[in-house]
């Protein structure tokens, strides 16, 4: 039974011992289930309407049709504007809103929530001046209903009301209204955002320089960010890591780069591939619906992070907008038999980690640096299902381009079970490898590529060193198929049948 580390990931067939390393990940796993469990319970046994700082100004009565509304637009705010504005939280990105709807003329505020872009294209004095004190980062056309404004409107100006209300009358108010730690349900129709590790260009063979045309699209998407867990992803062309685009030294790439029109936000590249002011990120920002073009040149072999860089960078980042980018040198790279590509990411979430439901973004813990969930290709614990697994034969060799997306946290990159033969260091593919490495380093924004050959068949886990981020999420295995080879490694422990 501890063998099986998920449900939907049965074992290969061969069954072999397990390592004492194996068993203390699967020990650490009972942990995480344990204690996702306590989380969950901890968590919904919450007290309703946490949030008690009340404010005496406040009326203690507020009708029912309005209570429906305020709450219908804290739900709007979480979703949109919480990532630059707090309600007396003070100044984010943009402007503190506690108060605004008393500074703010009416018709003013909802024609600036609805479309601020044509509002500061027109010049309207009041924007300009907004836009100036907050170093020229405009607020994007969120393109909400009328609805959607009107509702967000009633919440900012009563937006302790739901808290008064539910304290008044808690047997009845307070269970029909989202208090502001609740968590919604999960999506239902959320998707899978995990891209196949095995999802990676062939290497490149035309051996003189290529005008390459890219098309990516910026999509943001409800996906799965961990059983029965959803969440609002931002991602290049679906997935994430976004796709791995592949040149030669030489090469020119045109970029064009389309956001969705169902999008909330702009979104941009920079790709440290680029030579130029920005890597591109001065070209490509791009509003809803429009599509951007930019050309350069890869002047310098290497595998390099390509990421979003629109306001807020952190939440585009680790919401899901990166991706690598490989300049192979002019005599291409050695073949192996096998590569990979797996990007690390970390995920910033209100809600603590193992909660189920619809989890919002946080923005105090991004900056923090605080981050509740760790992944590999996007998705907590994404590479130990079945259908992402690496999968390779005894004798193979084995190329993992590795690139960490962060936005924040180093990777302390480590197969468990395996040396790596070659690390190309900080992914320099023009200085000699380093051989026999047990545990390399990858900064955010930085890449590694690891080459090696298995010996032995069995599964070996991928992780960050950095170890108690496998209980948050941050784990792959890369199984090996073959026959034994005991005079590497042989063994009498205990096999499968153990209890925990
Ligand atoms: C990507 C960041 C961003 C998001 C998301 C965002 N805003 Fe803004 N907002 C700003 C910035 C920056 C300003 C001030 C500068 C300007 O004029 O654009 C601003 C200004 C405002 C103002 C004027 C404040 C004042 O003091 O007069 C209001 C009201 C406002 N935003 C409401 C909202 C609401 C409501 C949402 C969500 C539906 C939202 N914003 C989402 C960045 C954002
Ligand atoms: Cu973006």
């Amino acid at each position: 039974m501890q063998e099986r580390y998920n449900e939907a990931a049965p074992l290969p067939s061969h069954k072999k011992p397990i390592t004492v390393t194996q068993m203390g990940v699967i020990m650490a796993l009972a942990v995480i289930a344990c204690v996702g469990g306590v989380a969950l319970l901890l968590f919904s046994g919450g007290e309703e309407g946490g949030e008690t700082a009340v404010s005496p100004a406040q009326p203690a009565i507020v009708p029912a049709v309005n209570a429906e509304a305020i709450a219908l637009g804290q739900t709007v705010f979480e979703t949109n504007c919480v990532a630059c504005h707090s309600v007396g939280g003070g100044v984010r990105l943009g402007p503190d809103l506690a108060g605004v709807t008393a500074r703010r003329d009416a018709d003013w505020l909802s024609r600036w929530i609805a479309e601020p872009d044509a509002m500061l294209a027109e010049g309207d004095p009041i924007a300009t001046e907004l836009l100036a004190e907050f170093n020229n980062i405009a607020m994007p056309n969120l393109q909400l209903s009328p609805d959607e404004v009107a509702s967000v409107l009633a919440y900012l100006e009563q937006p302790t009301a739901l808290a008064t209300l539910a304290e008044a009358a808690p047997s009845t108010a307070g269970k029909s209204l989202p208090a502001t730690d609740t968590v919604a349900p999960a999506v239902a129709d959320a998707v899978s955002i995990v891209r196949n590790p095995t999802d990676l260009p062939a290497p490149i063979t035309a051996r003189t320089p290529q005008h390459r045309v890219v098309e990516m699209t910026a999509i943001e998407v409800e996906g799965q960010l961990a059983d029965g867990t959803t969440f609002h992803y931002m991602t290049f062309d679906g997935q994430v890591p976004g796709p791995m685009l592949r040149l030669r030294v030489g090469d020119t790439m045109e970029l064009h780069l389309h956001n969705q029109m169902e999008s909330l936000l702009p979104h941009s590249i920079d790709l440290h591939a680029v030579t130029g002011p920005g890597g591109g990120a001065v070209f490509t920002q791009t509003a809803v619906g429009e599509t951007s073009i930019f050309e350069f040149k890869a002047l310098q072999p290497g595998l390099y992070v390509y990421h979003c860089a629109t306001a807020s960078i952190p939440h585009h980042i680790s919401s899901g907008m990166y991706g690598l980018i490989l300049v192979e040198p002019e005599e291409g790279l050695p073949p192996v038999d096998h590569e990979f590509y797996v990007m690390q990411g970390e995920i910033y979430t209100e809600q603590p980690f193992g909660t189920e439901g619809h989890l919002t973004f946080s923005h105090e813990k991004a900056l923090d640096e605080d981050p509740e969930y760790y992944v590999f290709n996007g998705a907590a614990n994404a590479l130990t299902l079945d259908e992402y697994a690496m999968r390779a034969e005894v004798g193979d060799t084995v190329r993992i381009f590795f690139g960490v997306g962060g936005p924040n946290k180093s990777s302390s990159m480590h197969l468990i079970g395996e040396i790596f033969d070659r690390v190309y260091d900080q992914a320099s593919l023009t200085a000699p490898p380093l051989t026999d490495v047990q545990t390399t380093l990858v900064p955010p924004g930085g890449a590694t590529m690891v080459e090696f050959t298995l010996d032995v068949p069995g599964r070996y886990i991928l992780v960050d060193h950095a170890i108690s981020r496998l209980e948050r999420g941050l784990v792959g295995f890369l199984y090996a198929e073959g026959d034994e080879n005991p005079e590497i490694f042989s063994g009498s422990g205990e096999p499968d049948a153990s209890g925990h």
